[in-house]
């Protein structure tokens, strides 16, 4: 049910920057001003910044950053959102509950965005630090047309979704670090974690849920992870607006995914190619330092190029070449 207070943050949130009467306010949702004044201080206790202008009546602040539907559907008016979006104040992981979403016959394209993550998943059992407001969590929904094989390339086009949509939107320059590694200035901003929901009888993959996390505007992580993470520190768009802008590059290149259009892109914005890498096993990279180069824990070779189906092309010192598969290998550059 759409409360009263939905109702006005909707055309607060389509009208950020400038004022609305709260006389017009009631009338459009068909209430009384003074239900219009308690949903607006209502909003206030939740951390939406609303000024009271006299004779012109309320304004949300341009600058506000609280996560809604309501915040985003402005950027995504040329899309069918019915039932599709949804942004909760916790979760454990919206991956999780996308999954769960997803096997209740959730559509495609079904968004789920949580403010912070208790559980936020990374690759291979690790975690994903996911604190409140310093963050975008993520996870969309996608039914994909094809074999489990290709499903890596769904997360390899994400990684470029995400930096076209930080391109577009800041003044950044985002690298991807083979395979789904988002980086500014050298750290870690974003993590992709694709998950494939199967059909227990068939075996086919039914649903792909992408999850993205991005640190926003923070430098606020734990000792673990200080040295690795980063953020995207922009001043001029707000975290509603980039989950819009993600969500359309996220599907725009998704419907033409065949196509591999966007495998030039993912080259230029390699943080990898023409280096020298350490590959290691599956499970056997470092969390923290690296050992040092008498360690027989990984190979080293070059990273020449990435290939049509997202595998990392590199050569050995012996000059021979191979193609590899996410799954199975870490690198370091
Ligand atoms: C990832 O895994 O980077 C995938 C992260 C996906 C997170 C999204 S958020 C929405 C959706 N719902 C979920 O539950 N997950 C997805 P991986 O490549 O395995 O990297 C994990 C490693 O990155 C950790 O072991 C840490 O070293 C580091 N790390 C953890 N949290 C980080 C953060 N916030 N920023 C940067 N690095 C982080």
């Amino acid at each position: 049910m759409t409360t009263t207070k939905d109702k006005v943050l909707k055309i607060l949130e389509e009208n950020k920057g400038n004022s609305v009467s709260g006389e017009n306010l009631a009338e459009i949702i068909g209430v009384s001003r003074s239900a219009v004044w308690k949903a607006i201080n209502e909003l206030r206790k939740e951390g939406y910044f609303i000024e009271a202008i006299t004779n012109k009546g309320y304004c949300l602040d341009k600058k506000n950053d609280v996560l809604s539907v309501q915040g985003i559907l402005p950027f995504l008016s040329d899309y069918d959102t019915k039932d599709k979006i949804f942004v909760f104040k916790t979760l454990e992981s919206t991956n999780q509950t996308l999954k769960k979403m997803a096997i209740d016959g959730a559509k495609e394209g079904t968004m789920v965005i949580s403010q912070e993550q208790t559980k936020g998943k990374g690759r291979m059992g690790r975690s994903f630090f996911s604190q409140s407001k310093s963050g975008i969590y993520m996870s969309i929904l996608l039914k994909p047309n094809f074999g489990i094989s290709k499903s890596v390339l769904i997360t390899t086009a994400a990684s470029v979704a995400v930096c076209r949509a930080i391109k577009k939107l800041t003044n950044a320059d985002p690298k991807i670090k083979w395979v789904n590694d988002i980086y500014i200035n050298n750290k870690k901003i974003c993590g992709i974690l694709t998950e494939a929901v199967t059909d227990f009888e068939s075996g086919q993959i039914e649903h792909i849920v992408l999850g993205i996390g991005v640190n926003f505007n923070t430098e606020d992580f734990p000792k673990e992870i200080s040295n690795v993470a980063g953020s995207l520190n922009t001043k001029n768009t707000s975290r509603n607006e980039l989950i819009a802008e993600i969500y359309k590059e996220v599907l725009s290149i998704n419907n033409n995914l065949e196509s591999r259009e966007f495998i030039k892109d993912y080259r230029s914005l390699s943080l990898v190619l023409g280096k020298e890498i350490r590959i290691y096993k599956a499970g056997k990279a470092p969390a923290g330092n690296e050992p040092d180069d008498r360690s027989t824990d990984f190979i080293c070779a070059t990273a020449i190029d990435i290939d049509n189906n997202g595998g990392l092309v590199v050569k050995y010192k012996d000059d021979s070449v191979a193609s590899l598969n996410s799954g199975e290998i870490s690198i370091r550059v």
